[in-house]
């Protein structure tokens, strides 16, 4: 392929979001993105993005992710994006951390080398297995009443999966919810309960038997690994690791140990594209489900992680879930990832991502790195 990095463009991009939703230790903000452009030696533009939902939820925050971005950037000047190892060797050798910062370039890098290939990532990645990915939505924290309510029109609408916050309040209240949401679901809808680590120990289990009638999934309720061992042998759900599944060392460490009976995967959590397929191709090897989410973004991260997602047997999926609902924004209006009766069309504008985005779209750049 032999091209070069020349220039990378950082973009601060605001997500005005509404309808938001309250997770168990903080409250949806309206994010910034970060989109990185990157332009190799042939005048080709990749498109990566990065972005966190909330000040508290995530392990790092949307400027934190520019300020490191204006370490990393420099740094990879001059390489070659389709040598991902490399370049990732690169990266963790210039800054430690800053999985989002990192996925931001790993992914412009794949839709550099899909645009280079003239091919798309979902190819790239082992080729589509659909080409509509399951979606889920979020309920976030309220009454029952409310979120029962709010279950059963997501259920109308198409929706076949449905993620009910809970944390940060009694667990009665917790209780009271799943079991009115779960009142309202037919046997074609799936619920996970997801706390964002917000129980202790004692609550998750508490929360398991008092809905132990229940067929649901317990994502992330404790904040930590060893809280996560130490309940599982008590849990009378699956346990679904988010959080704390943050590379493939760790995902294959609870897969082994039997902890997790799946994963909410985030991309930008674990540092990009080339390590998220490394994750997938582990959890298929081992009949694991799992998610292809992020925390946040547009239509580039969406458009990664339902080019992953495709790639993934539909029965181990749960789900590419999409910011798109609260902000309704497209970077391109024609092909952007959306929501169509619970699904997720793979985007068709192109090679690499499937994006068509207009030149100057994104505005100034916040900063600019080139030879
Ligand atoms: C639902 N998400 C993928 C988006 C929000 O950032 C929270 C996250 C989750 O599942 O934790
Ligand atoms: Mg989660």
């Amino acid at each position: 392929m032999e091209s070069s990095i020349e220039e990378i463009r950082v973009y601060k991009f605001p997500l005005p979001s509404s309808k938001l939703y309250n997770m168990s230790s903080s409250q949806v903000a309206t994010p910034e993105s970060t989109i990185v452009e990157i332009i190799d030696s042939r005048g080709i533009i990749g498109y990566g993005e990065a972005c966190m939902a909330t000040p508290q939820a995530q392990l790092s925050t949307n400027e934190g992710i520019r300020a490191a971005l204006k370490v990393l950037a420099p740094a990879v000047i001059g390489a070659d994006p389709s040598k991902l190892s490399t370049l990732r060797d690169l990266l963790d050798e210039t800054l430690g951390g800053e999985s989002e910062s990192k996925a931001a370039i790993d992914i412009a890098c794949w839709d550099l080398i899909g645009k280079t290939l003239n091919t798309t990532i979902f190819e790239l990645l082992g080729g589509a297995k659909t080409n509509t990915v399951s979606t889920y939505h979020v309920v976030g924290i309220g009454e029952p009443e409310i979120a029962a309510q709010e279950a059963e029109n997501l259920q109308q609408s198409g929706i076949r999966r449905i993620q009910l916050k809970t944390g940060g309040r009694s667990i009665d209240r917790d209780i009271a919810c799943i079991n009115a949401v779960s009142q309202v679901l037919n046997g074609g809808t799936t619920l996970d309960v997801d706390t964002n680590r917000g129980w202790s120990e004692e609550e998750a289990i508490e929360v398991s038997k008092a809905c132990s009638s229940i067929s649901m999934s317990l994502e992330q309720p404790c904040a930590t690994e060893e809280e996560l061992q130490r309940i599982k042998p008590h849990l009378l759900h699956p346990l679904i690791v988010d959080e704390s599944a943050c590379d493939l060392s760790t995902v294959s460490r609870m897969i082994s140990s039997g902890l997790a009976n799946g994963f909410g995967m985030k991309i930008s959590r674990v540092g990009g594209l080339t390590e998220m397929q490394k994750i997938r191709n582990m959890c298929i090897d081992h009949n694991v489900p799992m998610s292809s989410d992020d925390a946040w973004g547009g239509d580039i991260i969406a458009a990664a992680g339902v080019s992953i997602a495709s790639t993934i047997p539909p029965m181990l999926n749960r789900g590419a879930w999409l910011a798109h609902p609260y902000h309704q924004i497209h970077y391109d209006e024609i092909n952007g990832p959306r929501i169509e009766d619970g699904y997720v069309a793979l985007p068709q504008g192109g090679d690499g991502l499937g994006l068509s985005i207009m030149e100057n779209f994104f505005g100034e750049p916040e900063f600019v790195f080139d030879r």
